[in-house]
């Protein structure tokens, strides 16, 4: 596709920009909390604001017609989640809401792109860092307009890998969670990380902070910007066992090389989520 997306791309930039300073400016009151899925699942005003804001700023800009919209905040109020052909934005506006809540400084506007069911675009918004990481399908990856690759590392001994533990609590999915951390620490691995939002992470597999990223449990919208940027900075993106890349199935290995990415495969005890859509 030529640059008939480099104006829209350019201006959900501006918008992840905008959102990230709202979230910035949030005060103590916004920081209300309220629970989704799970007491620990949090959410608050803000996120759901600033959803308001971002797709209202695209609607005004791209106005009502075919675009359609798949954010977090809309999904949890029962919207259905559904990629069609059609142009449609894929959005978490608060990617790490309970880092947000607790002041850990690692909060992430997340906004991807997708027509034809294909990710045009992705632009993560790392707001408390002031790193703004975007990528466009065939034109690389960058971080405050600096170019971004992913490490050339690939002897897993000598890697980082990164994961989150989710808000599922129940013992079952919890002791598959750190059995296979566990597993991995135990390669050993140099070490092991969580920023506590899928997109940053992602951004860190992107910029060769960390070697791989992967998680059972994330929603499209965690991933699905951080996908292109990860693809765009030469990195590799699979299903938790090995088989292609699908955004809607909640689970996701992004890695710096297939070396590490099957590496990883291999420790990782799978367990059912339902997909997004
Ligand atoms: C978060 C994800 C993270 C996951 C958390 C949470 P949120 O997204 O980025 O990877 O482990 O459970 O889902 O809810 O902060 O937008």
């Amino acid at each position: 596709m030529g640059d008939e997306w480099q104006a829209t791309f350019d201006f959900a930039v501006t918008v992840a920009r905008k959102a990230g300073e709202e979230i910035r400016k949030a005060g103590e009151s916004e920081i209300k909390v309220s629970t989704k899925s799970s007491t620990v699942d949090l959410v608050t005003k803000t996120d759901e604001r600033v959803e308001k804001i971002i797709i209202g700023a695209l609607k005004d800009e791209f106005g009502e017609g075919n675009h359609r919209f798949i954010g977090e905040e809309s999904m949890a109020k029962g919207q259905p989640c559904i990629l069609t052909d059609q142009p449609t934005w894929i959005i978490d506006p608060v990617d790490g809401t309970t880092n947000f809540v607790h002041g850990f400084p690692f909060v992430a506007v997340s906004i991807a792109f997708a027509v034809n069911k294909e990710l045009e675009f992705g632009v993560i918004y790392s707001c408390m860092e002031d790193k703004m990481y975007k990528a466009r399908k065939g034109k690389g990856a960058f971080c405050n307009d600096e170019p971004i690759q992913v490490s050339d590392v690939k002897d897993i001994k000598k890697s980082i890998i990164i994961s989150e533990h989710g808000t599922d609590r129940s013992k079952d999915k919890v002791s598959k969670i750190f059995s296979t951390m566990k597993k991995i620490l135990c390669i050993p691995v140099h070490g092991l990380r969580g920023s506590g939002t899928a997109a940053t992470n992602m951004c860190l597999v992107a910029t060769g902070a960390v070697e791989a990223f992967f998680e059972i449990g994330i929603h499209c919208w965690d991933i699905a910007a951080g996908a292109v940027i990860v693809k765009e900075a030469g990195g590799v993106l699979m299903d938790v066992d090995g088989g292609p890349f699908d955004l809607m199935s909640r689970r996701m290995v992004s890695a710096n090389n297939e070396t590490i990415a099957e590496r990883i495969i291999k420790e990782i005890e799978r367990f059912p989520v339902p997909r997004d859509d």
